[in-house]
């Protein structure tokens, strides 16, 4: 039985439940316990702190794990990256007081850095040859240059609202993380079996994010304009309307471009245009 590692509460838990559950993997919610068996699918869910995810994972005592890239990268365990699953995007940033006069990395010899990422900010500084005293802080890091702890932090950003309220500034992006599948090296045959169905699973629905299926009644005459507009995965579906001279057509769009694409098909004469959510693209 494959045994997945997984956030029990925090920013990666309810997407991680999501993917598993979109990729046909049951939990009970209500009934959650440290340790629990998928209803349909040969995997078992445990349920950890993200600090505990990486080594869990390089141990043995999970197989899989879904964790931020950024605790992988600060552990340092031995553990594989299956997959990059496309949520919970972040960057772990320099960021200094706003009243800085900042001019690049060389403000940071021999100043204080406050971090909870203590060995990715070493490797960063030892590459740029830059020598600083890091203190390593658990919590609110971004209180520590207001408090007179340090002078400036290396922190996870996501928004830019928590810097702005502490009056910071971001100055350097170090590293770029997301959620990622890691695995233990080296798993049995079958279980990587498991794996692969998972993982092809997770793909699905990745595809799927920020996507949305588009519906709309077309003059047949605008068929080629509209062909151009439309960024289908192979072309458009044309399927021709009672009504003479008029078509539907179907296609996936980008969730970003959407307005764009909806704007520039009325003005070819596009009617009708329904937007529908969009659950798993399987190639
Ligand atoms: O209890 P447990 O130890 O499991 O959880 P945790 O409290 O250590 O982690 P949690 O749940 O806060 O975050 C889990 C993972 O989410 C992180 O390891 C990152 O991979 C990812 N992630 C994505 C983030 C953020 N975005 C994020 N914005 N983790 C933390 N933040 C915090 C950041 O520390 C800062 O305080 O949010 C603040 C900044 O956010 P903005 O939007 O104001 O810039
Ligand atoms: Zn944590």
């Amino acid at each position: 039985m494959l045994r997945i590692a997984i956030q029990t509460k925090g920013r990666l838990n309810e997407q991680s439940v999501e993917l598993l559950r979109e990729a046909g993997v049951m939990i009970k919610e209500e009934k959650r316990k440290f340790l629990m068996r998928a209803a349909n699918f040969p995997v078992e869910i445990l349920f950890l702190r993200d600090d505990d995810i990486p080594q869990t994972v390089a141990m043995g005592a999970a197989d899989l794990g879904i964790v931020g890239y950024n605790e992988v990268a600060e552990r340092g365990y031995e553990v594989d990256i299956l997959q990059h699953l496309g949520f919970g995007g972040c960057r772990i940033s320099l960021a200094v007081p706003k009243s800085v006069q900042y001019d690049g990395l060389d403000y940071f010899n021999g100043k204080r850095i406050a971090t909870s990422y203590p060995n990715v900010l070493k490797r960063f500084f030892d590459e740029k040859g830059i020598e600083a005293k890091i203190h390593t802080i658990t919590g609110s890091v971004e209180i520590a240059p207001a408090a007179g702890l340090a002078d400036a932090i290396f922190d996870i950003v996501s928004s830019g609202g928590t810097l702005i309220s502490n009056g910071l500034v971001e100055v350097e992006q170090v590293l770029h993380s997301e959620a990622v599948l890691i695995g233990t090296p080296q798993l049995c045959d079958e279980k990587m079996n498991v794996v692969r169905q998972l993982m092809s699973r997770f793909e699905s629905v990745q595809k799927g994010y920020g996507k949305k299926y588009l519906v709309l009644n077309l003059p047949s005459s605008a068929l080629d304009e509209a062909v151009k507009i439309l960024p289908a995965m192979r072309s458009p579906t044309v399927i021709p309307l009672a009504q003479s001279g008029w078509c539907s057509l179907q296609t996936v769009v980008d969730e970003k471009e959407l307005w764009d694409i909806i704007e520039r098909l009325k003005a070819i004469g596009a009617e009708g245009i329904l937007v529908l959510a969009l659950e798993k693209i399987v190639l």
